[in-house]
C-alpha cells in the first residue's frame, strides 16, 4: 500500500468514527499487509533524571510547580544508567530510552553524560531512544554521532488544545524540534496522550498533523493519561478501552508502517483489552513495573500475556538473541 502524507482531515475523522468493528477490521488488515502480527517489540524506559522541570504540563508529575510524589534526582551516573539497560536487554527489551524531565538540551556536562550513555546502550547492540525535551540541530547532530538510533518527542495533542495542556512552550517548538531530529537522520518517535479532556476532534488533529509530516514518525506512542495526585489532570476519568482502540486502530491505518506503541495506561487495562489493541495495530509495549515516574504492569504479568496471545517479542533491528532471551525466562 502507498504511503500517504496527504491525509485530509475529513478522511482521518471518517475512519475514526467509521464503525469499531469495521475499524478494528480494516488496522488488523493494514497490520497485516505491513508487519508481523505475532510479534510485539519489548521496549524499556528509564527516568536518568527526574523531577523538578520549569515546564508546566498539566498531566506530568515532574513538573516542579505540582506537589506530587516524584522525588527530584538529578542525573544518573553513566554506570548505573548501562547496568539498567543491560538489565533491560537481559530480560528481552530491544528498545531501552532514557527520559530526562528537561524543558530542552543545554550543552553542558550533562549533555556530555548523555552522550556517554547513548554510546555505551548503542554497543549492546539495543535501539537506543532518548526524551530530553527541545533540542537544536546541533544537539541532534551530536545525539546521532553517539549512536542515537531514535528521539521521542510527542506532540501530545492537537495544536488547538495544546496551550490548554502546555504554556511554557508552543506547538511550533515541538514541530521544529522533530525536525531537527529528522535532518540528522534520527528516527523520530512521536504520538501523544488521550484522557486530557480534549475533544474527538482533538486527537484527530494530532493524528492529522503526524500523519502530514514531510515523513512519518517512524514510531507513534499512544498514552493513556496516567491520572497523578498534585497534578491539573488528577481528577480526569480514565479513557475507555473503545477510545484507545479508535486512536491505535486509526493511527495505523494512516501510518502503516509506524510501530504503534502502546504505551502508559496499561496497568488500567486487563489482557482481553490489551489483545484489542494488538489487534489494532499496536506493535509494542514498555515492559518493566515503572514507566518513567508511575506503575506498569509487572514483567511476569507481561510474560504471561505474551504466552496468553501466543506473541514473541520483535527482534531488535540488530540483535538476534534478545528474543531468545525473554522467551526463555521461566515463568
Ligand atoms: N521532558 C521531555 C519532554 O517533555 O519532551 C521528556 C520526558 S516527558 C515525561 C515524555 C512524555 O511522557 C510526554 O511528552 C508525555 O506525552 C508523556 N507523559 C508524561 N506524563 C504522563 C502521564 N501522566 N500520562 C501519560 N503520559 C505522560
Ligand atoms: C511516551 O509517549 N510515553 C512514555 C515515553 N514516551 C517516554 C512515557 C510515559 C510516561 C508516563 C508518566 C510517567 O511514568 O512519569
Ligand atoms: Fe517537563 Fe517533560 Fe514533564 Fe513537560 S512532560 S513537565 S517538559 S518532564
Amino acid at each position: 500500500m502507498q504511503i500517504r502524507n496527504d491525509w485530509t482531515r475529513e478522511e482521518i475523522t471518517a475512519i475514526y468514527n467509521s464503525p469499531i468493528l469495521e475499524l478494528v477490521y480494516r488496522a488488523a488488515t493494514v497490520h497485516r499487509e505491513n508487519h508481523d502480527p505475532s510479534e510485539v517489540q519489548v521496549c524499556t524506559l528509564l527516568s536518568v533524571k527526574t523531577g523538578g522541570c520549569p515546564e508546566d504540563c498539566s498531566y506530568c508529575p515532574q513538573a516542579a510547580r505540582y506537589h506530587t510524589d516524584v522525588k527530584v534526582q538529578k542525573l544518573m551516573e553513566v554506570d548505573e544508567v548501562l547496568q539498567a539497560a543491560n538489565n533491560a536487554r537481559e530480560s528481552g527489551s530491544t528498545r531501552f530510552c532514557m527520559g530526562a524531565a528537561w524543558r530542552e538540551v543545554r550543552d553542558n556536562r550533562d549533555f556530555d553524560k548523555v552522550l556517554e550513555m547513548v554510546k555505551g546502550v548503542n554497543s549492546m547492540g539495543m535501539e537506543v531512544c532518548c526524551t530530553l525535551g527541545m533540542l537544536t540541530e546541533e544537539q541532534a547532530n551530536k545525539l546521532k554521532d553517539a549512536g542515537l538510533y531514535a528521539y521521542n518527542h510527542n506532540l501530545d495533542t492537537s495544536e488547538e488544545h495544546y496551550e490548554e495542556i502546555i504554556s511554557t512552550r508552543t506547538y511550533d517548538d515541538r514541530l521544529d524540534t522533530l525536525e531537527n531530529v529528522r535532518k540528522a537522520n534520527i528516527s523520530v518517535c512521536s504520538g501523544g496522550i488521550i484522557g486530557m479532556g480534549e475533544q474527538h476532534e482533538d486527537r484527530i488533529g494530532m493524528l492529522h498533523t503526524l500523519s502530514n509530516l514531510p515523513e512519518h514518525p517512524e514510531s507513534v506512542p499512544v498514552n493513556a493519561l496516567v491520572p497523578v495526585e498534585g497534578t491539573p489532570l488528577a481528577e480526569q476519568p480514565r479513557v475507555s478501552i473503545w477510545e484507545m482502540l479508535r486512536m491505535i486502530a486509526t493511527a495505523r491505518i494512516i501510518m502503516p508502517k509506524a510501530m504503534v506503541r502502546l504505551s502508559a495506561g496499561r496497568t488500567e487495562m486487563n489482557t482481553e483489552e490489551q489483545a484489542l489493541c494488538f489487534l489494532s495495530g499496536a506493535n509494542s509495549i514498555f515492559a518493566g513495573d515503572k514507566l518513567l515516574t508511575t506503575p506498569n504492569p509487572e514483567i511476569d504479568a507481561d510474560k504471561q500475556m505474551f504466552q496468553t496471545l501466543n506473541l514473541k517479542p520483535r527482534k531488535s533491528f540488530k540483535d538476534q538473541e534478545a528474543t531468545v532471551k525473554f522467551e526463555q525466562i521461566p515463568l
